[in-house]
């Protein structure tokens, strides 16, 4: 994607890769989603790198999601590049996708999103961007060191590690921390993004990033002492709800074939065991009474599942809908969220030639 551009057939070829090693005159933004965050901001800014191996420019951006106090203020004086402002709090997924597009359209390279809390370190910021430097991955999750993280229960690191084993296996990566907020995105990883849910958009991003086959990696990162409670897991109970909330939601859009199938499955069961007891009853044990009640449970149950079933085939015909609307909204963000200005040489994103929707005709394939 980041190559020398060659003729459409090789920028099209290029963008099916999702080759994402950085090219020369390469900036790096780290973004901060920021909800009221005027007493922690200054710290985590201060520790921000300016500079980064494999990068010839860092900005930071900091995304105000309807702060009442003087967070805008202090990233201003703080040295913050880009601000970008919500009128009225949207939530953080809300926040972290509007960062994303003030970066791709700054012109970033990689992406990387950090807590405004100071939560990670600061220093891991060239590790965590390495594989995506190396070409080797599109979105790389900084992993904590969650066993040894004192303010977390045991109930949270027990949810956490729940919660990681979901997102791996609907994802099939190896991510161990999925609900961490430190991560590098490659541009291509950045445009691909698309969140449905509002609370956050930890594990939506990886269980996308594996349906859409991009590269996740993972790094260990360290984290500091806590500044502040979690803003975001104000309570277990609200915690469960919502990661239960985003799972089955995962579930359902990335994998709809095999969630209804499961779902159908169970009346399906239980209808075909009221069937089998029926007919051993009557023609085996040939016990005298027709079972009606049975019988109409059993018809029931099978229909019930039956219906669910096809549910999961409909489901499926529209997931594969929402593959090509993907693939079109891709390209398009291609286009309209490339930096202002003629590309950089070597700053090609795979398609910046295309001109016009006709070109659209050409993604065939990527
Ligand atoms: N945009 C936005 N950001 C939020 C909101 N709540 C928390 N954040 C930000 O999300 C990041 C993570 O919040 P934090 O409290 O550290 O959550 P935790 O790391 O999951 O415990 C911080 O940078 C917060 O400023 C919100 O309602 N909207
Ligand atoms: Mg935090």
């Amino acid at each position: 994607m980041f190559g020398p551009v060659g003729g459409q057939d090789e920028r099209v070829a290029a963008a099916a890769e999702r080759v994402s090693a950085p090219p020369s005159g390469a900036l790096l933004i780290i973004q901060i989603p920021c909800f009221n965050e005027e007493e922690t901001l200054p710290v985590t800014l201060a520790d921000l790198p300016r500079e980064v191996a494999g990068f010839d420019r860092v900005e930071w951006l900091v995304i105000d999601d309807g702060s009442s106090d003087r967070t805008v203020e202090v990233a201003r004086a703080c040295g913050v590049d880009h601000i970008v402002s919500h009128p009225v709090n949207r939530g953080l997924a809300a926040a972290f996708t509007t960062g994303l597009e003030a970066a791709l359209r700054a012109g970033a390279d990689v992406v990387v999103n950090t807590d405004a809390d100071n939560q990670y370190v600061a220093a891991c910021i060239p590790d965590l961007v390495a594989p995506v430097v190396d070409g080797r991955a599109d979105l790389v999750i900084g992993e904590r060191p969650i066993e040894s993280i004192e303010e977390f229960s045991a109930v949270k690191k027990r949810l956490q590690r729940i919660g990681s084993w979901v997102v791996r296996v609907f994802s099939h990566s190896d991510v161990r921390d999925a609900a961490s907020g430190f991560r590098a995105f490659s541009r291509e990883a950045a445009l691909h993004v698309q969140l449905h849910g509002r609370y956050s958009y930890t594990m939506e991003t990886i269980v996308q990033a594996g349906w859409e086959g991009l590269r996740i990696a993972t790094v260990p990162v360290r984290v500091n002492p806590a500044t502040r409670p979690s803003r975001l897991v104000r309570s277990l109970p609200s915690y469960m709800f919502r990661s239960a909330q985003t799972i089955v939601r995962s579930f359902v859009l990335y994998k709809p074939f095999r969630f209804f199938f499961g779902v159908g499955a169970l009346p399906i069961a239980l209808g075909m065991l009221l069937v089998v007891r029926w007919v051993v009853l009557s023609w085996v044990v040939q016990q005298h009474g027709t079972r009606v009640p049975s019988l109409v449970a059993a018809a029931v149950l099978l229909l019930l599942g039956f219906q669910i079933w096809i549910f999961g085939v409909v489901a499926d015909l529209l997931s594969a809908n929402r593959r090509i609307l993907s693939e079109l909204r891709v390209a398009m963000r291609r286009r309209t969220l490339a930096p202002s200005g003629p590309p950089a040489a070597g700053h090609a994103d795979g398609l910046g030639g295309l001109d016009g929707l006709d070109d659209l005709d050409d993604l065939d394939g990527v």
